[in-house]
């Protein structure tokens, strides 16, 4: 049976998910569910041990003309054809881990939410960072809802109404899951902002649907 729950942390407000509709209610409610503690600490540390093995590149990414590595390590699985090109680089898909995929598994049972990759980010702490931006590649199959899961340490992520402006902080603990439901990559950008006192690391997975074969036609 297909859970659909719904979470509460939103700064100072009530966070409800926008699927009730409405441009107004769009404007200043992203349409997301919280869930947090999603995951019990047994499936955290399955995650995190796994994670000290997983092929994180840094790769350069080209920003008004010059080059720079990317501020985090990164990884994407996926399934056959699912190769994702995410901030201008191609990114192959890597065979799914065992606990990376179960955990896809587990998002599809809990909420019906398919998935065919995972972006797996690795920040070493609150110097490595992720700035604003919509998860809206041509490649994500349209409709389609993506489930964030954060393991390690607490950081905040931003999120930002692109006509608005109205901004919304959520602080993101280990184990929570952020279901970003269609359609906030086309309205709401998010970011996570850097912070000088975090000494420890943090990992991120986003599970994502993408439209296989996308960049073979
Ligand atoms: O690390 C995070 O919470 C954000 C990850 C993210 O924005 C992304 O993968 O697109």
């Amino acid at each position: 049976m297909q859970q659909r729950q719904k979470g509460f942390e939103f700064g100072d407000m009530e966070n409800q998910a926008a699927d009730e509709g409405g441009e107004a209610e769009l404007a200043s409610k992203p349409p997301i569910t919280l869930i947090p503690g999603y995951l019990n600490q047994a499936q955290q540390q399955a995650l995190i041990h796994e994670a000290e093995h997983y092929p994180f590149t840094r790769p350069e990414i080209r920003i008004f003309g010059r080059t720079h590595p990317i501020p985090r390590r990164q990884v994407w699985f996926g399934d056959d054809g699912c190769d994702y090109l995410y901030s201008g680089l191609f990114i192959r898909a890597e065979p799914w881990p065992k606990y990376a995929l179960r955990l896809r598994e587990k998002l599809q049972r809990d909420f019906g939410l398919v998935s065919n990759g995972v972006l797996v980010n690795h920040y070493r702490d609150g110097s490595d960072t992720m700035g604003w931006h919509s998860d809206d590649e041509a490649e994500i199959v349209p409709g389609s809802d993506i489930a964030s899961v954060t393991l390690g340490v607490s950081r905040p992520f931003f999120l930002r109404h692109n006509e608005s402006k109205t901004k919304v902080e959520l602080m993101l603990n280990s184990g929570d899951l952020l279901i970003m439901h269609w359609p906030m990559q086309s309205s709401w950008q998010h970011a996570l902002p850097k912070r000088a006192k975090v000494t420890r690391p943090r990992l991120n997975l986003t599970y994502r649907h993408l439209i296989p074969h996308f960049h073979q036609g």
